[in-house]
């Protein structure tokens, strides 16, 4: 039996995502973030050392990072190849965007979300000012810049195909997903007709409805 060991609002939400569109049955494990901190449970860390989501475990397999599990649950249990394209160009693509989601458009998601939260707790009072304003000098002068310039990227690519690994949806749109959705609450998509509508598109799927039903409230969706 597959488990997701699923964070709230979290990336794992693609995982199981993923197993309604492929109709596998799975159970979740549920964890919740620490309030304050936003960071995992302890518990996480009995599962896999790094203690983050999501984690599969699938009889004696533990895997982390979506990328490498949506590549297992690919291979694994998507016999009649929906979610992978067949055509050597779109395969190459495929193998792109599923990397790109976490290897390049995250970190700066990340970041983005770290420099915006300089001058708020739990920064100590009297540094907030100063911490606050780095916050924005950095965001001013080098993310914002940078995540406009992937924003028009992904806008540009979109405008050329339908899905992100070109005429058909594929499993790297799900690992897309959540990078796209977190450009929507950092910034918006105001004047990326393409990035928008592509993820409306996604977020109409059956199976995605069906997986936040699962993963329980996930505000990211926007
Ligand atoms: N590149 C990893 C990132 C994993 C990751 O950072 N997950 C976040 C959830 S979105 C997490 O566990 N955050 C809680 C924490 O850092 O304690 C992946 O794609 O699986």
């Amino acid at each position: 039996m597959i488990t997701v060991h699923h964070l709230n609002n979290s990336r794992s939400q693609r995982i199981l995502w993923m197993l309604e569109e492929l109709g596998v049955p799975y159970q979740i494990e549920r964890y919740q973030r620490d309030p304050h901190t936003m960071l995992a449970p302890e518990a996480l860390k009995k599962v896999h050392p790094l203690g983050k989501s999501p984690v599969l475990t699938d009889n004696d397999l533990t895997l982390a990072e979506s990328g490498a599990i949506i590549e297992y649950l690919q291979e694994t249990y998507d016999a009649q190849g929906l979610l992978k394209p067949t055509d050597h160009f779109a395969r190459q693509s495929f193998r792109y965007w599923l990397h790109y989601a976490e290897g390049s458009l995250m970190p700066l998601l990340v970041m983005k979300l770290i420099f915006s939260r300089l001058g708020k707790p739990p920064v100590p009072l009297l540094a907030r000012p100063i911490a606050g304003a780095i916050g924005k000098g950095v965001q001013k002068a080098y993310l914002d810049k940078q995540l406009a310039t992937h924003r028009g990227y992904l806008e540009n690519h979109l405008a050329e195909n339908a899905w992100f690994a070109g005429a058909d949806f594929s499993a790297a749109d799900i690992q897309m997903s959540f990078p796209v959705e977190g450009l929507n609450a950092r910034g918006g998509l105001s004047g990326c007709p393409h990035l928008s509508g592509w993820l409306k598109k996604v977020q109409a799927r059956p199976a995605y409805q069906q997986a936040l039903k699962q993963g329980g409230p996930y505000q990211i969706a926007g």
